[in-house]
Parts: structure tokens; sequence; C-alpha cells
């Protein structure tokens, strides 16, 4: 008897169940916190918004972070390793308030504070709806420990404790918060969604300057190669939104500003009723691998850049181009880059249709022979002529090179690597690409053998990638395929290996084939 007694009086079982009771009401303070938030104006979620943040921040951190931040993230991670660690932090107050059980809701008050200045990311306009839901999830937290704890602590002296209802009170409590938390999740995919409904209705004009019409040879007959022009659905995405901003387009607006003599805000009507061009533009992210996917071609619609640059009038000392998203992102150009009379557009639609909501609905910018990181603003809100001194655009600031200007790239999509293959004819395929420079021709190597020159498929244009195909003679055993290509004007592509970071990735892209 007195066993049992003293064991249901070690601190040690006390604390265990006070951080799982904190760990339960910090979930349940976390889950009402995010509910919320989807009522108050610009839905503020502190998940989102940390998330946010720590994308922000993750470049000073180490390169192979960085690179991954402008790569491919794993954002839902991060949504779930944020969520554990409020679980986690919820657990620790509850250990230390073990103890003193009334210090929890003081501890949740600053935990909560704690939370909120690292979401907040700058921008007043989030710092009131933030505090407000952060308010509520410690109001939650700490009313629903005061309601778990007494219950929970052996007391000795008073009335047995009910175990049972107090773990029952407990589940409830998780299996609700796991399920608010679901519904949050449903109904901000449900917000994307309702942007997506009101995209498909609408209508695009018809391009004042169309793009020209396209050969049927412009994908090479080799079997399994991705088509030249990507579809929507399968073209790479690269941001650093948790979440696709929703944009409505009835309140969107562009405004046109910084050194300029009038300064200009248009709507998206506004926008379509002016004469418009439609062009292929192959779009590459620098942090693209050798060999690596990030890079598609689309048809792009919109309005030409330097149109628009004409109605403000631009003063001389605009040196750069600063484009910026409603989420803040914001990338910068060299204004001069425009003096070639690039295609560079404010588009509006992608293949035919609204720009879809994750390549940057309702408008985004696309300037050809310039990777992402520096002209390709999804969401754009704001085009800002100013200079270097002035503004720092998002990933300047994170060590990456100010200069975004292509490098050439080729790439064997056909046959994968590692895979084997059937000694004869084997069909090899690829693209190759140095946007606003032009591929020239392409050339493949078996081992260490001679370069041959690959068949080009037909051209789309200078701002394209180009595909190309190669019939090998395959023999049996363990062979390596390495290509390379020439621009227009016979430069052949750099065998340097070079990785992403700060720059652009370089190198020539190889595979291993078995032939049986
Ligand atoms: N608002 C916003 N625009 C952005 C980015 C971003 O993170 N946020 N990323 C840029 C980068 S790095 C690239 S490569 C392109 C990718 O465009 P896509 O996702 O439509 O392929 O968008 C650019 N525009
Ligand atoms: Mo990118």
């Amino acid at each position: 008897m007195t066993t049992t007694l003293e064991r249901e009086a070690t601190p040690t079982i006390d604390r265990r169940r006070a951080a799982l009771v904190g760990a339960l009401v910090a979930f349940a303070g976390l889950a009402s916190a995010e509910l919320f938030g989807l009522v108050l104006p610009g839905r503020p979620s502190p998940v989102t918004f940390v998330a946010d943040r720590i994308i922000a921040a993750m470049p000073d951190g180490p390169r192979e972070a960085l690179i991954g931040a402008v790569g491919t993230l794993d954002k839902p991670l991060l949504v779930v390793g944020i969520v554990l660690g409020v679980v986690l932090g919820g657990a620790v107050i509850g250990r230390i308030s073990a103890a003193r059980q009334s210090w929890a809701p003081w501890l949740f008050a600053v935990g909560g504070m704690v939370g909120w200045l690292v979401a907040w990311d700058g921008n007043s306009a989030d710092i009131l709806g933030l505090a407000l839901v952060v308010a509520v999830g410690v109001t939650v937290a700490s009313l629903a420990w005061t309601r778990l704890m007494p219950a929970s602590t052996p007391d000795t002296t008073g009335p047995t404790v009910d175990r049972r209802a107090v773990l029952r009170a407990a589940g409830f409590l998780g299996l609700a918060s796991a399920v608010t938390l679901g519904v949050v999740t449903i109904a901000r995919r449900g917000s994307t969604a309702a942007v997506d409904a009101v995209r498909t209705t609408l209508k695009i004009p018809v391009a004042a300057d169309p793009a020209k019409a396209l050969s049927s040879g412009i994908t090479p007959d080799v079997p399994g190669i991705a088509p030249a022009i990507t579809p929507a659905e399968d073209f790479y995405q690269i941001d650093v939104a948790l979440t696709p901003p929703s944009v409505d387009v009835a309140t969107w607006s562009l405004t046109i500003d910084g050194r300029v003599d009038k300064p200009m805000t248009l709507t998206y009507n506004d926008l379509l009723a002016m004469p418009s061009m439609e062009r292929y533009v192959t779009l590459t992210c620098v942090s693209n691998d050798v060999g690596g996917d990030l890079v598609g071609t689309a048809k792009w619609q919109g309005v030409r850049l330097t149109d628009l640059l004409a109605k403000v009038g631009v003063h001389d000392d605009a040196t750069m181009v600063l484009g910026r998203s409603v989420d803040g992102f914001t990338v910068g150009f060299p204004r001069s880059i425009l003096d070639d009379g690039r295609d560079a557009m404010v588009v509006y639609a992608m293949n035919g249709e609204p720009l879809p909501v994750k390549h940057g609905f309702p408008v985004r910018m696309v300037v050809p022979g310039l990777y992402g990181y520096v002209s390709a603003t999804k969401w754009l809100e704001q085009i800002k002529l100013t200079t270097p001194a002035e503004d720092v655009p998002f990933w300047f600031s994170r060590g990456w090179s100010d200069d975004g200007t292509i490098e050439s790239a080729s790439r064997i999509d056909v046959p994968r690597d590692g895979t084997p293959a059937k000694a004869g004819t084997v069909a090899v395929g690829g693209r190759a690409w140095h946007q606003h420079t032009g591929v020239g021709s392409v050339e493949i190597r078996v081992d260490d053998g001679p370069w041959e020159k690959a068949t080009l498929a037909d051209p789309i244009g200078v701002d394209t990638w180009r595909l190309w195909s190669w019939q090998w003679a395959a023999t049996a055993g363990q062979h390596t395929l390495t290509v390379r290509m020439h621009d227009i004007d016979g430069t052949v592509q750099s065998d340097a290996q070079r990785p992403t970071f700060p720059g652009a990735s370089s190198g020539l892209h190889s595979i291993v084939v078995n032939v049986a």
C-alpha cells in the first residue's frame, strides 16, 4: 500500500503527467488560434506565418539549406515540424509548472508572445490580427490547463483522483484539436479553390501580337519524351510562399512607381484592356542542378513591360526594375537589359488560360533570358523603378548572385539514368537551352568516344529550349552517355562542374545505361 502511495506521489510521474497535459493544451491552443485566424480579415495563420519566417531566415544558415529553400523545400514537413515544436513547448511548460500550476498560464502567455514575435514579418497590417489569434490560443491553453490539472495532480489528502475522467477529457481535447486543425487546413485549401473557381470564369482577350504558329516537329519522335510545350500542371513550381497567395481579382491592382514621372495603378481589367502579346518562353530556376527539371516552356500572354514603363516616364537614374509580390517577395534586374528589345512581359495567361494560382495568379512577370529569382515575380502587385542601393531583392540579400543571366544547359531525358536497355538501336532524346541566345547544335558522346551530332527538333525561338534526338547503336555492357550544346554562335557549353549556389550550376549531364 505504501509503495503505491509513494509511487503516486513521486514528482517524476507528476511532472510527466503535467508535461502531457501541457503538450495537449498547447496543441488545443494552437488549433483554436488557427481556427480563429480563419474568420479575421487577412486570415492570419500563426503556423503559416512562422513557416514563412523560417523559410525567409533559412539562407543565413548552411548553403545546402539555402539551396533547398530556393529549390524543393518540403513545406508540409515544415508545418508538421512547427506543430510538433508548439506541442513540445507545451510539454516543457507543463513540466516546469508541475509544482506550481499557476505558472502555466503566464508561461503560455510568454510562449505566445515569442510565437507572435517570430511570426510577425514586420508588416504592420498583420500585427494586430496575429496578436488576436495568439491571445485566443493562449487563453484556450490556459483555461484547458486549469480544467485538467487539478484533477490530474495526485493529491494524497484530498478525494481520490478520477484518472479515467482525466484521460477521457485529455483524449477528447487532443482529438478535437486534431480535427480542428484538419478543418482549418481544408478551409485554407478551399480559399485557393475559391480563387481558382473565379479564375476559370475569366476571359482572356485575343492577343494583338500573337505567338507564331508552332511546327509539329518541335517535339522529336522519341517514345516517352516530355513535349516541347510544358502543360501548366507539369510546370515546375518554386516559391517561398507556404501556400500560394489567394488574390481577389476584383480588388487586386498593379502599381508602377518609384523613380518615374507619373506613377500608375492598373486594375486587372485595365491590364487586360491593353494591347497584349503572346510568346513562348522557357523559364528556369537558378537552383536547377545539372540534369534537373526546374525548367519549363509555356506560351505566356500579357502586356509588354516597356509599353507600361513608357506610360509612367522612367527617370534615367532608375537602374533597377524591382518586382514585388503580394506576399512581400521581391526580385530585381538591371533596367538596361530591356534595351535589346527582349519580350519582357507582365503576364496574365499561361498556355491560353488565366495564370494558374501556383504560377502567380492573377499576374506575374516573365523576362526571357533571366533566371526566375531575378525576374519572374508571381502574384505581382508592384513594379518599382529603383536602384540596387535603395532596394535589395529577396535572394540577393541572402547571398545569391545579382547577375541572373542564363547559362547554357543540356539534358538527356530518354532513356532515364540507370534504366536497362536492349542492344541494338536505342532512341535517345532530350533538350538544351540558353534562353535569349539560342541553341545551335547538340552533341552526344558514348563513354570516352567522339562527340557525335544529335538531330535537332524544329526550333520554337531563341527564348526557348530546343529538343533533340539521337539514334544510338548500343552494344552490350554499361555505358555512359554525355550531352553538350553549342550556342547559335558556336560557343560550346562549359564542362566545368559548379554547384548551384551562388549563381547557377554548370557541368555536363551524363547518364548510365546498362545494355544487355
Ligand atoms: N512571389 C514569388 N515569385 C517568385 C518566387 C517566389 O518565391 N515568390 N520564386 C521565383 C523563382 S526562384 C522562380 S525559379 C520562378 C518559378 O516560377 P514557377 O513556380 O511558375 O515555375 O518564380 C519566381 N517568382
Ligand atoms: Mo528559382
